[in-house]
């Protein structure tokens, strides 16, 4: 499939303007390799004892709100894919492996109404972070991802649900998962109303300020 082949892929990015690496860069500026895999985030780790009440929202400017179960989320069509990951705290980790619904299944679940523009992610504890549609739009690896590594995501890393977007900044993929809200223009999530960028994207080292 062309998302199979990288260039097709950097290709495909670059048309909707997204800088991606060339051949010999993998590392944006400013970033350092991590072989660990960091945990970071704001407030304490969910505790599920099981996902029986979990569910799934889809909401905002859609024709019809959807309301998922986990069991009906694990029965959409899925991917493994791998992907470099980066931290605005400067850590990068080449070769991530996640599987999980890629974004174009989530966009055939819901018909987004045509101002819809961008997208606010809302994890378990509040935490909401914005992204464009355009940018799930082009990235064949965005998703919903439920393992990393082939295992279910550990608690620390957002089980059991987190947005995978990986062309932005780590902050960009909001852990403990629970809705999306299609909105008309942008509007800042949480570490951008604390003074991250809007957009966040790692090659042009839009870290704060916007
Ligand atoms: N729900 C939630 N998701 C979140 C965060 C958070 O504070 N809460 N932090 C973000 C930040 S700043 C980063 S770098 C990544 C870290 O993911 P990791 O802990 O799996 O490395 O999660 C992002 N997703
Ligand atoms: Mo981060």
């Amino acid at each position: 499939m062309w998302f199979d082949n990288p260039s097709k892929k950097v290709e495909r990015l670059k048309k909707a303007n997204v800088p991606t690496r060339s051949a010999n860069q993998r590392v944006p500026p400013g970033q350092v390799l991590s072989e660990r895999f960091p945990v970071l985030h704001y407030g304490s780790v969910p505790a599920y004892r099981d996902l029986s009440k979990w569910d799934f929202r889809i909401f905002g400017l859609v024709a019809e709100p959807l309301r998922l179960t986990w069991d009906q989320l694990m029965a959409l069509p899925r991917k493994t894919i791998t992907a470099d990951i980066h931290c605005v705290t400067r850590w990068s980790k080449l070769d991530t492996t996640w599987t999980g619904v890629p974004w174009s299944e989530v966009l055939k679940l819901v018909q987004v109404k045509p101002e819809a523009t961008h997208l606010m992610e809302h994890g378990e504890n509040g935490f909401t972070t914005n992204i464009s549609l355009e940018i799930l739009a082009a990235d064949p690896d965005a998703m919903l991802a439920f393992e990393y590594d082939g295992k279910p995501l550990t608690p620390e890393h957002g089980y059991p649900l987190r947005m995978l977007a990986p062309t932005k900044y780590f902050w960009k993929s909001a852990k403990w998962l629970r809705g999306l809200e299609f909105m008309a223009g942008d509007r800042p999530g949480f570490w951008e109303q604390n003074g991250y960028h809007m957009e966040g994207d790692p090659w042009r080292e839009e870290r704060f300020g916007w």
